[in-house]
């Protein structure tokens, strides 16, 4: 495999005769033996799968504690500004492969696993991912720490450790059904519990204001409840940097003092009864992908990680220096999204209550250390919290919302005189209807930076949600393209590819991906393609192997690999795809010699739980899938399959394996996506619309080897103001209505017709993500891609120039870009190998 050939870069640097440090087959072997019987208390023969994983995986993190501990110091160094990613999800996947890849022990711990009897892959599977995230912004999180600690910039990424993550989806009789995710069931060997690290968060109450001695004022919060939050540290390796970056996550617990000063029975039970209130704050990771929920619980969520993350960079920061002023020297903190906007407020009362700076001074400091990313544009997911509600749990920093937005709207206002119209657009308050307090106000106003997260999304973003705010301050304004680690998703998930590309250009594209280029001129060579196409068979042969084991379903591996996986949501458009599927599903029918070259469609995305819509189109992918998959009119051709649980692991198995990425969004909806980078990474072509990073993607790629199709985001706007009528496509085109009516009739419901119908009535009377206006662009578009599926030749040069084009969209680019454009981190010259 490519670990094979990857040197080992560990050993060049521990001390080989340690025994506790030493990276050889013969140590890494005495290592886990050790921790079989110190740590798991097992006898080898006794063992289970779980204790040897869990034993390696101690033996692995051993070795990662020097530079762990190395790395930990720089904090202290007033030469190194630290970069703080706050971020409410971090969606890490698996540690154990990726650390082997990342520290280079990757061969020894297979050649010492082996020598035990144990095959590492078996020890590998055994692991249950920390699924701390809903999808692209939880693994973004996760990639920028990667490739931070990569490129040796001191770091930590700041979240919450939520005892159930993202949750496990079984598909029962075609539907979604939810289990809990119980991550930490078996232990969890990369994680260390510091427990000293602890902090108090307040909740709730009232404030009062008093004069002190000095008649100076002073602002007290009473709160009703005190929690405490505890610090969980996860060592995350770069690669090969000698820099290990860490993940910090936040625990509730109950403070011991409070409310157990009573000792009758009564006040116990009630002090156990607070116990429980105070660790249910980070118990479980809300499951919604985009839309605001507005529960009490999830802002506590948001303000304990913020309050806890702060102080902890107070404490840091007052290692190096007692002046509060220069906190913005220590620390650039990016704030991933809205979820951590109350950064703003918290740092703000931090400084002015409890470290007694200037309300100017706090200010300025705290804008000039924070930046905020915006990751949608969909107004149904910009965070806003009910007044009456922020107000009850968090009394003190709504009067510090009031007044940064006091003085925030006095310069609005003298900016633009007489607007009151913009005045109300612009104010950290909602005031038609309901009263709210908007956090993507809050953090654009308590920001230095604000970026998109794609060229498209940044411009719309100038130019919609947030085009008040731009025009007043264009100049805190800029794009940084959304990247993926190619250490995860290449060499760790793709180990045939990683190995093919090396043998021909070298290692180096694993830190320096522009140099896949050179792959450009081995497209013409046929043995080079046909060794390419041996990588990707081999790998639709594993994913066959795994979809045959998880749903019963034969599918073909010499078929075309047509593959959707990302969250279920109607802008994603999973019913667009279904669209077409029945569409050939009919012309098999009608038309039995049809020339349809062989497909294979592949779904995978969790549906958030209360997202009707959304489960019922799992629902139909299913449904249709028993009756095609079931017909022997298209047997060999036509095969559609459901993957269960989508998540890191299984994105690992499934990108690899994929001819054709499915990138099909209404225009202007998407961000940017990651997942088509993968995909496009892992060398499949992309079916898409213009939106998001598709349209970078096209533009490296090259458009004759992109499939495009759609609305743009314009004509889509225009569309919208002109009037849609999605049931004239519908009468307009009879093979949409074929598809449409066949959803309608039962066929794929057992005859009951009214099962699909909220989904049905929805594309014919409202269709707001418009896929009816890009049904028939799209079926064309596929027509396209069924003919270059055909020369396969020239679709495995395709393939190629893809992976040599997309070093783009390595994570290690957008951190440079963050460090020059926002964080104004220089950045350090790569570690000598
Ligand atoms: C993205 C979210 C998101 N945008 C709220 N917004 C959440 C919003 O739990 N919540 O409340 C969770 C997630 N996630 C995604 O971010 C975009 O849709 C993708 O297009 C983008 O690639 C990704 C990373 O930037």
């Amino acid at each position: 495999t490519a670990n094979n050939t990857v040197k080992t870069a560990a050993s060049s640097h521990t001390q080989g005769h340690d025994p506790r440090r030493g990276v050889g087959t013969a140590a890494m072997n005495r290592a886990i033996l050790d921790h079989l019987h110190f740590t798991m208390a097992r006898l080898p023969a006794l063992a289970s799968r779980n204790d040897w994983y869990m034993a390696l995986s101690h033996a692995v993190r051993d070795r990662m504690l020097d530079d762990w501990l190395a790395s930990l110091h720089h904090f202290r160094n007033k030469e190194l500004k630290v970069v703080s990613y706050l971020s409410a999800e971090f969606l890490l996947g698996p540690h154990l492969g990726n650390n082997l890849i990342n520290t280079g022990m990757w061969d020894a711990a297979r050649d010492a696993v082996e020598s035990l009897g144990l095959r590492l892959e078996d020890l590998l599977r055994q692991e249950e991912e920390p699924g701390l995230g809903n999808g692209g912004l939880g693994r973004l999180a996760a990639c920028y720490l990667d490739s931070l600690a990569t490129l040796r910039i001191p770091s930590i990424g700041y979240g919450i450790r939520y005892e159930f993550g993202i949750f496990d989806q079984l598909i029962r009789d075609g539907w979604q059904v939810e289990t809990a995710d119980k991550w930490l069931k078996f232990g969890n060997p990369w994680e260390i519990c510091r427990s000293e690290i602890a902090y108090e968060v307040k909740m709730g109450g009232h404030t009062e204001y008093h004069h002190d001695a000095d008649g100076r004022l002073a602002i007290v919060w009473l709160p009703v409840k005190v929690i405490k939050g505890v610090a969980y540290d996860t060592p995350i390796a770069g690669y090969r940097s000698r820099i290990t970056g860490l993940l910090r996550l936040w625990k509730s617990e109950a403070v011991e003092s409070f409310n157990f000063q009573a000792f009758n029975a009564g006040e116990y039970y009630h002090a156990v009864d607070e116990k429980v209130v105070s660790e249910s704050i980070t118990k479980v990771l809300y499951p919604n992908d985009e839309p605001g929920v507005g529960k009490l619980l999830r802002l506590a969520q948001q303000y304990f990680f913020v309050s806890c993350s702060l102080q902890d960079m107070i404490r840091v920061h007052l290692l190096r220096s007692p002046r509060l002023e220069e906190f913005d020297q220590t620390f650039a903190v990016q704030m991933n999204d809205t979820h951590p906007s109350l950064a703003v407020a918290e740092l703000m009362r931090l400084l002015v209550d409890e470290h007694g700076l200037g309300w100017d001074a706090a200010w300025k400091v705290t804008r000039s250390t924070l930046a905020y990313t915006n990751h949608t544009l969909l107004p149904e997911a910009l965070e806003k919290w009910p007044l009456q509600l922020f107000a009850n749990l968090l009394p003190r920093h709504l009067e510090i919302v009031y007044e940064i937005n006091r003085r925030f709207l006095d310069e609005v206002s003298r900016a633009y005189p007489g607007d009151q119209a913009r005045l109300a657009r612009m104010s950290l308050i909602e005031e038609t209807g309901g009263k709210f307090v908007r956090m993507a106000n809050l953090a654009s106003v308590g920001s230095h930076a604000i970026n998109g997260v794609a060229h498209l999304h940044t411009e719309l973003l100038k130019e919609t949600v947030l085009a008040d705010f731009y025009q007043m301050t264009p100049e805190k304004f800029c794009n940084v393209t959304n990247g993926v680690t190619p250490r995860r998703w290449v060499l760790l998930s793709n180990p045939g590819l990683a190995w093919l590309i090396s043998e021909s250009i070298g290692e180096e594209w694993v830190t320096a991906p522009e140099k896949l280029r050179e792959l450009e001129c081995f497209a013409s060579d046929p043995s080079f393609l046909s060794a390419w196409r041996g990588v990707k068979d081999a790998n639709k042969r594993a994913l066959a192997a795994a979809i045959l084991e998880r749903t019963g379903v034969a599918v073909d591996p010499e078929s075309l690999f047509d593959i959707q996986v990302k969250r279920i949501h109607e802008y994603k458009r999973q019913h667009l795809n279904l669209l077409h599927i029945l569409t050939l599903y009919h012309r098999i029918k009608r038309d039995p010699g049809a020339q349809i070259p062989p497909r294979t469609f592949i779904f995978g995305g969790k549906a958030a739980p209360g997202y009707f819509m959304a489960k019922l189109i799992i629902k139909l992918i299913n449904s249709v899938a028993e009756v095609v998959n079931a017909d022997p009119e298209v047997a060999g051709r036509l095969k559609v399959v459901f993957f269960p649980d989508f998540n890191v692991t299984n994105g690992q198995l499934i990108y690899p394996a994929a001819d054709l990425s499915e990138q099909i969004s209404t225009s202007g909806k998407e961000a940017s996506g990651t997942g088509n980078m993968k995909f496009s990474l892992n060398g499949a072509l992309t079916i898409g619309t213009l939106d998001g990073a598709n349209v970078e993607i096209r533009e490296e790629v090259g458009e004759e080897n992109f499939f495009l199709f759609g609305l743009n985001a314009t004509e889509v706007q225009a569309l919208k103001k002109s009037g849609y009528h999605p049931g004239r496509f519908y009468e307009e085109d009879w093979e949409l209505r074929e598809a449409i009516d066949a959803v309608r009739s039962g066929l794929f419901s057992h005859g009951d017709a009214g099962l699909f119908q909220p989904l049905v009535d929805h594309l014919l009377y409202d269709d707001e993500y418009l896929a009816l206006a890009d049904y028939r662009s799209y079926l064309e578009c596929q027509e396209r891609v069924s003919t270059a599926f055909r020369q396969r030749e020239l679709w495995s040069v395709k393939s190629v120039l893809n992976v040599a084009r997309m070093g783009k969209f390595s994570s290690d680019r957008s951190i440079r870009e963050y460090c020059e454009k926002i964080w104004k981190v220089p950045i350090r010259p790569p570690f000598p190998h």
